[in-house]
């Protein structure tokens, strides 16, 4: 495949124009890292469990050249405006241009929070031992922000990526596309402060086009399941705001961390849901706590199921794990919202209705706002987008953008006019 079968051609055109303008010249190089949707298995990665999420044809773009200095500048070509008003000078350079000394430490960048990913993954590369060369890059995305499809994953993967195609293009250059995902979940976890699990990371580095992916978030081994050719992955953003996600997030998780210690399992994957429901074992185990164990068990065995379910093509049982799985984490984990309920229960009618139960949906991502997915056959996403529009609105009024997504491949890299690489 060549880039414009990858990625959006308005995408690529502006990041181009972008690198054109600011730079000068043209790219040598380009690289993408998805963004992705999580069709089941929530907050489980922390927790060694399963996952199966799919990348999504929504991308973190970058256009590339290498310079020959030790010198590192980073263009948000989506924070550029108007672009007439940006020079690459250094004190007086604008929010969207960075520019960072390879051989000096690399730290935080005061008021400018979209770095954080950037400078993050460079520190965490560089720890890990991966040389860092100098380079003008420019960065275009169109995984929406904030809507929980993973637009920060897709930065760090792609400035991952970027600095492996940086020593030469191909699969064997290191850190392979797994270490990726770990040096990005680092910079996450290290610079950024959120105490993020692999998923996001991981699908964006290993995705598989027409596929989800199985993730075994212990051993990390990835397994496709691919995606009956009938069927629709919709997603719909609720338009609710996620606020304060970091702080619950990390709550969460140290809640699963203090139940797992309770029962002295390594953590809640090694843990079954007799033992965590029986009275002398649960003994002294805050109520609260247990629920969200109880989410995460139960979690885990739901997603290998529905991963069955999927790889058969039975959308009917797919439905009900989904249902299942939403339920969970509205009444166990507490991590959905009104509204996002309200969505889903839009959606599983329409799908009642105009599917005969054939699919499901559910909330996807860190929760707390964002968006659900649904599956269903693609006869029938017409009539389903239809009711989403007509019934569903947000505490603001606003109705759900829906869109249609295609299950994308993972990073990858490619000389213009050349072959594309994946990220291997
Ligand atoms: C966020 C995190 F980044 C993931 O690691 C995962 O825990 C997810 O929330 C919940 O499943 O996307």
């Amino acid at each position: 495949a060549t880039a414009s079968d990858l990625v959006d051609p308005a995408l690529q055109r502006r990041a181009l124009d972008a690198f054109v303008h600011v730079f000068g010249g043209v790219p040598s190089l380009w690289v993408q890292a998805p963004g992705r949707v999580n069709l089941i298995g929530e907050h489980t990665d922390y927790n060694d469990g399963f996952v199966l999420p799919c990348a999504i044809d929504r991308h973190t773009l970058i256009a590339l050249r290498p310079r020959a200095d030790r010198t590192l500048r980073v263009l948000a070509a989506d924070l550029a405006g108007d672009q007439a008003d940006i020079s690459p000078g250094g004190a007086t350079a604008p929010p969207a241009l960075d520019i960072i000394d390879l051989d000096a430490e690399i730290t935080h960048h005061a008021g400018r929070g979209w770095t954080d990913y950037v400078r993050g993954m460079l520190q965490a590369l560089r720890a890990d031992g991966v040389p860092l060369a100098g380079a003008d890059m420019a960065i275009a995305g169109n995984v929406p922000q904030g809507a929980g499809l993973s637009s920060s994953a897709a930065l760090e993967v792609a400035v991952g990526q970027a600095m492996k195609t940086l020593q030469g293009l191909g699969p064997q250059v290191a850190p392979d596309a797994t270490r990726v995902a770990q040096l990005a979940q680092l910079a996450e976890n290290r610079f950024v402060g959120c105490r993020c699990g692999i998923m996001d990371q991981l699908v964006s580095a290993r995705g598989a086009a027409g596929h989800a992916v199985l993730i075994d978030c212990r051993s990390l081994a990835v397994q496709p399941v691919p995606l009956p050719p009938d069927v629709a992955v919709m997603i719909v953003h609720s338009r609710v705001r996620r606020g304060l996600v970091d702080s619950a997030y990390n709550e969460r998780r140290q809640q699963c961390e203090a139940a797992a210690a309770h029962f002295g399992v390594p953590a809640l994957r090694d843990l079954d849901l007799s033992t965590l429901e029986d009275p002398r074992r649960a003994a002294g185990l805050a109520p609260l706590v247990a629920r969200r164990a109880r989410h995460v068990v139960t979690e885990n065995a739901r997603t290998q199921a529905a991963a069955a379910a999927l790889a058969v093509g039975d959308l009917r049982a797919m439905g009900r794990w989904m249902a299942e799985s939403h339920q969970s984490m509205r009444d166990d984990f507490e991590i959905t919202v009104p509204a996002i309920d309200q969505l889903v229960a839009v959606l599983r009618q329409a799908i009642a209705v105009h599917a005969q139960g054939q699919g499901g949906a559910r909330m996807t991502g860190g929760g707390f706002g964002g968006c659900v997915v649904a599956l269903l056959p693609a006869a029938a996403v017409a009539a389903v987008r239809d009711a989403v529009q007509r019934q569903y609105r947000s505490p603001e009024g606003e109705t759900g953008s829906v869109w249609v997504c295609q299950a994308a491949a993972g990073a990858s890299a490619w000389a213009p006019g050349g072959l594309s690489v994946p990220a291997g």
